[in-house]
């Protein structure tokens, strides 16, 4: 077979909703001739300027090598968020020249759909066919998120509750930092952020603490570099922390469905209902007291409506015994059949990682005179100390508790 042989779509579609390790695509957005298939990578900066035009797009706002105790997401819940500065892609780019303000900008986790369905050019620059993602979904970008950010500007380690996630490096680079989800880092859900588990850990800026944790834990974390055109799989589940290395970063990206998905929306739906009961958090407009139970009963219904349609669905003929083996269930079978395309994640080296740690516990170090106090002034409360409050929510919306909640929720009313 030649080495050149690209995997079917309909192969990935059917074996990357089963992984449970990350892989690395390369060279498949590529043609033979080294030109790339999606205009969205043909594009250099000044035809991607022209491409975004006047549009203006919210932009967070972060300082760089100074110490921010607080996850970078923190305060969001529970003051008011600094307020997102709106840039044209030109005026960010301008922006990187000047840097005299060692500041970080990031447009990031931006629905195409929501900011940008108007333009055309954009939204018909890339498709996610070829990876098998559903023709409704992967035709076009309309169905897919773009993060624009610059040198620093990063998000904070979490995972995602819906679906496989497939990420493509359109300009410059980016580093991930991913854990499998067994690994032992904090979940929370303050702040809260709709099918986002943050982690505890300030990865952006490791505490001491923090340093000997990661280092301790057994399982192990995997770091690549993506540059533009890698597509990077993600399964479920699994944590990762990413942070844009150059001064400018594009990347774009799909979540694919999952079986799972229902199941998941009605985990989501207990979570926002404790969480919009226990706080007033400014994010939950909707003071009805029984929107979020009814979020819950209507997630509740449509999964037991698709798990009786399922059952209802004509029996599955049994395979006969001589039938062979399915092939490639595996990330390793996979990029054994198609190594030109297809690359296991090797565990990061051990002295790779403590180099990584430490690049993160000197912006710690590099802390404001004032241990209380930012570059911007903010207050920073000790991260090592939550409020009882907050650790209460926490423990409520664990997901392990939460999904025991909604078994036997499940189990109980149907
Ligand atoms: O690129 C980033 O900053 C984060 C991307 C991410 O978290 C995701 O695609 O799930």
């Amino acid at each position: 077979m030649s080495r050149y042989l690209q995997p079917l779509e309909d192969i990935l579609r059917d074996v990357l909703p089963k992984l449970d390790e990350p892989v690395l695509f390369q060279n498949m957005l590529q043609n033979s001739d080294g030109s790339y298939e999606w205009k969205l990578l043909q594009w250099n900066l000044e035809e991607l300027v022209e491409k975004f035009g006047d549009k203006k797009l919210p932009f967070r706002v972060g300082n760089h090598n100074k110490r921010t105790c607080n996850l970078q997401h923190h305060h969001w819940c529970l003051s008011p968020p600094a307020k997102p500065v709106q840039l044209t892609l030109q005026e960010f780019i301008d922006l990187q020249g000047t840097k005299q303000n060692n500041t970080w900008h990031y447009c990031d986790y931006k629905h195409i759909k929501e900011w940008l369905s108007d333009n055309v050019e954009i939204v018909e620059s890339f498709n996610w066919l070829k990876f098998g993602i559903d023709k409704e979904l992967g035709k076009n970008g309309m169905h897919s998120t773009i993060w624009v950010g610059s040198k620093g500007s990063h998000t904070d380690c979490h995972w995602d509750t819906y679906g496989y996630n497939l990420v493509a490096q359109v300009y410059g680079r980016k580093q991930w930092l991913l854990y499998p989800p067994s690994a032992p880092l904090i979940p929370v859900r303050l702040p809260y952020e709709e099918s986002t588990v943050y982690s505890r850990f300030n990865i952006y800026c490791l505490s001491e603490e923090e340093k000997d944790w990661l280092l301790e834990i057994p399982d192990k974390p995997k770091l690549i570099t993506l540059e533009p055109g890698d597509v990077l799989f993600v399964p479920n589940g699994w944590w990762h922390y990413v942070e844009s290395l150059d001064q400018v970063n594009v990347s774009v990206n799909i979540w694919g469905k999952l079986k799972t998905d229902s199941r998941a929306r009605v985990e989501e739906a207990l979570v926002k209902l404790i969480i919009a009961k226990m706080g007033d958090y400014n994010q939950f407009p909707n003071k009805i007291t029984t929107y979020y139970t009814t979020e819950v009963e209507c997630a509740v219904l449509e999964l037991t409506q698709e798990m009786e349609e399922e059952k209802k669905a004509e029996p599955v003929p049994k395979i006969p015994a001589k039938r062979p083996k399915p092939k490639l269930q595996t990330a390793t079978e996979l990029a054994e059949e198609y190594p030109y395309y297809i690359k296991l994640l090797p565990d990061v080296e051990k002295h790779k990682f403590k180099e990584f740690i430490e690049e993160r516990r000197k912006r710690d170090k590099e802390k404001y005179p004032s241990e209380e106090t930012s570059a911007s002034g903010d207050y920073i409360p000790n991260p090592q100390y939550d409020s009882f409050f907050e650790s209460l929510v926490n423990a409520l919306c664990h997901p392990e508790v939460i999904g025991k909640a909604a078994k036997v929720l499940l189990e109980r009313h149907y």
